[in-house]
């Protein structure tokens, strides 16, 4: 291609990651960073060569047969990939590519912030604070529960369940996992492995969700499966809403059955269900597991690396699609 290429950004991205797209390409930015629907997306693709899309556009088939024919690749600024239809990406020839690694730290240390949070009553605690009604330490108050020490399961084993793994290991915790296959011993670093969810859930103090949303996975912590995990267990996911039910889940924290929970992502986000906030026990955040300076800065750069070797008419690194 002699032309330099042009795509389009469909969020606001970090400064430097635009700095450099609009020095790489002709790139539609959008500082507003209002997200595109479906019409919009398509209107302001007219003419583009690549798109630069986030989890809050939906690439599905749909939108993908309305996409004009100049349109050959779609970079995702995320890990997900589950808002892209993948097999109507394919079919139509449109490249897809993600941005893994990057952001495996940082989402392991969000699992950890949120695993602790829960389990040490970090929403109570700020609540009383801030509504000014401390009266002072006592000896029993707001005790939640040790993590060193403990039994975590982590579901899904991949980049971020072996980086949450380590940390979980500096928290002398013992670790079970449930993975599709089980990992090299060298990578499975004493942890150990059950072949069914089933098989994990009764040994998990802890049980953290690493693994994609997809049609198996959706609601897989659903009431029959959060029954098997020991009383008192806390729940962290930092994976993808839908695969946790809510209902199941909102029963579970309310009877008792779990002690906590620790939740980043919500099905239906932003639209986060409104029984969460009348239950004390849950410590929620809004998506961040990858909200950091360094990471997102580095999501748009593998992004960018991603249509660079397209548009050089190399191999994209991390093509999906
Ligand atoms: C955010 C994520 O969705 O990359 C992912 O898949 O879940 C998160 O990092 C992403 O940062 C939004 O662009």
């Amino acid at each position: 291609m002699t032309d330099t290429p042009r795509i389009l950004v469909t969020r606001k991205l970090p400064q430097a990651v635009e700095a450099r797209a609009a020095e790489t390409y002709a790139a539609t930015l959008n500082p507003a960073d209002g997200a595109y629907g479906p019409d919009g997306l398509v209107a302001a693709a007219e003419g583009m060569d690549g798109l630069l899309v986030a989890p809050t556009d939906r690439v599905d088939a749909a939108l993908i047969g309305r996409l004009p024919d100049s349109v050959k690749i779609v970079a995702t600024f995320s890990v997900g990939y589950e808002h892209i239809d993948l097999e109507a990406a394919r079919a139509r020839g449109l490249v897809v590519t993600n941005t893994p690694d990057v952001l495996t730290d940082a989402t392991a240390d969000m699992a950890v912030l949120l695993m602790l949070a829960a389990a040490r009553r970090a929403h109570e605690g700020q609540t009383l604070l801030r509504a000014g009604k401390w009266a002072g330490w006592t000896p029993t108050q707001l005790m939640g529960i040790q993590v060193t020490g403990k039994r975590v399961g982590i579901v899904g084993m991949g980049r971020i369940g072996q980086a949450f793994a380590k940390r979980a290991r500096a928290f002398d915790m013992a670790v079970h996992y449930y993975n599709r296959r089980r990992l090299d011993p060298a990578l499975e670093q004493g942890a150990v492995y059950h072949d069914t969810v089933e098989g994990l859930l009764p040994q998990a103090d802890f049980l953290s969700l690493h693994c994609p949303l997809t049609a198996e996975t959706h609601h897989l912590m659903n009431g029959d499966r959060l029954a098997l995990l020991p009383d008192g267990a806390v729940l962290v996911n930092t994976a993808r809403g839908p695969v946790v039910d809510d209902d199941a889940l909102i029963a579970a924290l309310a009877s008792g059955k779990l002690a906590a929970a620790g939740l980043d992502v919500f099905q239906g986000e932003p639209d986060v269900d409104p029984r969460y906030w009348a239950l004390d026990n849950v410590f929620i955040l809004p998506h961040q597991g990858s909200a950091t300076v360094e990471t997102r800065n580095a999501m748009g750069f593998r992004a960018l690396d991603n249509l660079d070797a397209f548009f050089a008419g190399k191999e994209p690194g991390d093509r999906v699609a």
